[in-house]
C-alpha cells in the first residue's frame, strides 16, 4: 500500500537525521542506536511507529545537559560535590533501624521506598529490622528486595528486652490498661504499645546488632520523605557536633505521662551532675505565649509538654549509651510510668535530650520533608522545594495545594524551639 511505502520513507529520512545528530556524544549515540533498532523491529512486525520519539529524546538530553550546567543549589556551598555513586563517597558508622511486626509490610516496604529513593540509594546505609517475633520469610523477601543492595539485617529481640522488668506489678498494669482505655487515652489500652515505648526508650541502642554503629536513623512503617536529602545527614551531624536530629516537634497529651515530670524532677535532684550546664531547659518549661494567638497548654507541672516528635530521629547511639542516659532511664523505669502510665519514648527521649545535653547538639533538620500521620512538614523556602525536588503533599491533603506543614500551626513547638533552644539556624553544615 502507498501509505505504508510513505510511512517508510518518512521514517528512513527521520533515521537520518537521527543519526547525523547522534555525532554529538557517544552516550547519545548508543541510545539513539537502540531507538533506532527499535523502530526497525516495530516497522517489521508492522506495529505503531512513534516518529517523535527520537526527537522527544534529543529535547530531552539537551534540557539536562543545560540543568546540570546550572549553578548549585544556593544553600549548599559551591565546592560541595553531589555523590555520583556509593563507592566515590565517604560512609558514616551509621545505620538506618525500624522495628516493625509483621504486619507492617506494606507500610514498612512504603517507607523503605521513600528513604531509598530520597536518600539511600546515594549511599547503601544497612537496614536493621527489629522484632519480638521471628520475621516471616515474606517480610524478609520483599524487604531486602526492597533494600536494593543495601545491607539488611534482621533481629530477634530477646523477650527480657521487650517484656515489663520483673518490678511491673502485673495486675497493677492490667488495671491500668483498662482505665487507660476507658479514659480515650491514645493507644492506652494496648499492653503492646506499653511494650513499644518501653524497648524505644531503653533496649532498642543495647540491642547487639547496634552495638557495631555509631549512628541511628529511625524510621518507621508508613512514614514519608518528601525531598531529596542532597547529602548525608550522619555527616552534617557529625562535622557540626550535633548528637540528636528531629524535624517534628508538638505538644505531648499530657493524660498519657501524668507524673513523668515528677520523676524527672527527682532524678534532676539526685543526679545534678549528668544535667549539662547548657542544656534546653526552657525549651521544656517556658509556657508564655509567643505571639496573641496560641494555644493553651494543658498541663499540671512546669513541663510544657513539648517534646520532639520521635517516630523521625537521627542520633548518635553513644549518646543513649552514655552512663548519663543510663542512669536517667533507669531512674524512670523504676518509676513505673512505662506500665501504670502510658509514657512514650518520644517525651522521654526529648526530656533526656533537652537536659543531658548542650542545647546546641541537637539539630532540626529544617530541610527534611516528612510525613507521618497525622502531621507534615517540608521546607518553606521556594527556592529548596524546589531543588530538593519536594512533593508535599499527605494523604487526606491532596486539596490542600498551599497546605505548608505543620511547623506553622498552633500545636507545633518549633516557634519555642526557635525562641528557646540554639535559635534558628541556617543550612550551611557541609564543608
Ligand atoms: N515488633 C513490634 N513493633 C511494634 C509493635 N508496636 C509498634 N511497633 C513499631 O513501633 C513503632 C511505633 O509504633 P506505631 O504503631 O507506629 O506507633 P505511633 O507512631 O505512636 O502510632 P501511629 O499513629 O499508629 O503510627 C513502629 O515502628 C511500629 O512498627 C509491636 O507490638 N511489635
Ligand atoms: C562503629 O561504632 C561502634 C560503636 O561505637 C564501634 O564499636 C566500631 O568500632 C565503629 N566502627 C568503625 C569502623 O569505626
Ligand atoms: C489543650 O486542650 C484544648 C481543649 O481540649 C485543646 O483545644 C488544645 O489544642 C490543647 N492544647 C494543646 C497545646 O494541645
Ligand atoms: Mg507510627
Amino acid at each position: 500500500m502507498p501509505s505504508v511505502l510513505f510511512r517508510s520513507l518518512v521514517v528512513l529520512l527521520t533515521l537520518l537525521i537521527a543519526s547525523y545528530l547522534s555525532q554529538s556524544t557517544d552516550h547519545f549515540k548508543s541510545t539513539v542506536d537502540g531507538l533506532q533498532q527499535s523502530v526497525l523491529l516495530k516497522l517489521s512486525s508492522n506495529s505503531y511507529i512513534d516518529l517523535n520519539l527520537v526527537e522527544a529524546y534529543r529535547k530531552n538530553k539537551l534540557r539536562s545537559q543545560q540543568h546540570q550546567q546550572q549553578q548549585d543549589p544556593q544553600y549548599l556551598k559551591q565546592s560541595w560535590v553531589f555523590p555520583q555513586s556509593p563507592s566515590s563517597y565517604g560512609r558514616e558508622n551509621a545505620t538506618l533501624v525500624m522495628l516493625a511486626r509483621n504486619s507492617d509490610l506494606d507500610g514498612a516496604l512504603k517507607s523503605m521506598r521513600s528513604l531509598q529513593d530520597r536518600f539511600n540509594s546515594q549511599y547503601n546505609y544497612p537496614w536493621v529490622f527489629l522484632n519480638e517475633v521471628p520475621f516471616t520469610s515474606e517480610f524478609i523477601e520483599k524487604t531486602t528486595l526492597m533494600a536494593d543492595g543495601a545491607p539488611t539485617y534482621y533481629e530477634l529481640v530477646p523477650e527480657s528486652d521487650w517484656e515489663p522488668p520483673e518490678f511491673i506489678d502485673e495486675s497493677r498494669l492490667q488495671a491500668n490498661l483498662f482505665q487507660a482505655e476507658q479514659d480515650n487515652v491514645l493507644y492506652g489500652g494496648f499492653r503492646s504499645y506499653r511494650n513499644m515505648c518501653h524497648f524505644n526508650s531503653g533496649y532498642f541502642y543495647r540491642q547487639p546488632i547496634l552495638l557495631n554503629y555509631d549512628w541511628y536513623f529511625r524510621v518507621e512503617p508508613d512514614v514519608e520523605y518528601m525531598c531529596d536529602f542532597q547529602y548525608d545527614p550522619f555527616r552534617v551531624l557529625r562535622e557540626n557536633h550535633k548528637q540528636y536530629g528531629f524535624v517534628i516537634t508538638i505538644h505531648e497529651y499530657e493524660n498519657t505521662i501524668p507524673t513523668l515530670w515528677n520523676h524527672v524532677e527527682s532524678f534532676i535532684e539526685t543526679y545534678p551532675q549528668y544535667i549539662h550546664p547548657n542544656n534546653a531547659w526552657d525549651f521544656l518549661t517556658s509556657k508564655e505565649p509567643l505571639a496573641d494567638i496560641s494555644l493553651e497548654i494543658n498541663s499540671s507541672s512546669s513541663y510544657n509538654l513539648c517534646h520532639f516528635w520521635s517516630n523521625f530521629e537521627i542520633g548518635n547511639l553513644n549518646f543513649f549509651r552514655s552512663e548519663a542516659y543510663q542512669k536517667f532511664f533507669e531512674h524512670l523505669d523504676h518509676a513505673g510510668g512505662f506500665y501504670y502510665e502510658r509514657w512514650g519514648d518520644a517525651p522521654v527521649h526529648s526530656i533526656a535530650v533537652a537536659l543531658l545535653l548542650d542545647k546546641n547538639e541537637i539539630h532540626h533538620f529544617e530541610d527534611i520533608g516528612y510525613y507521618h500521620a497525622p502531621y507534615m512538614t517540608c521546607p518553606s523556602a521556594e527556592d529548596l522545594l524546589s531543588s530538593k525536588r519536594c512533593i508535599c503533599r499527605s494523604e487526606g491533603l491532596e486539596g490542600q495545594s498551599t497546605f505548608k506543614g505543620m511547623d506553622v500551626e498552633l500545636h507545633s513547638c518549633l516557634p519555642r524551639w526557635w525562641k528557646h533552644g540554639p535559635g534558628k539556624t541556617f543550612m550551611d553544615p557541609v564543608v
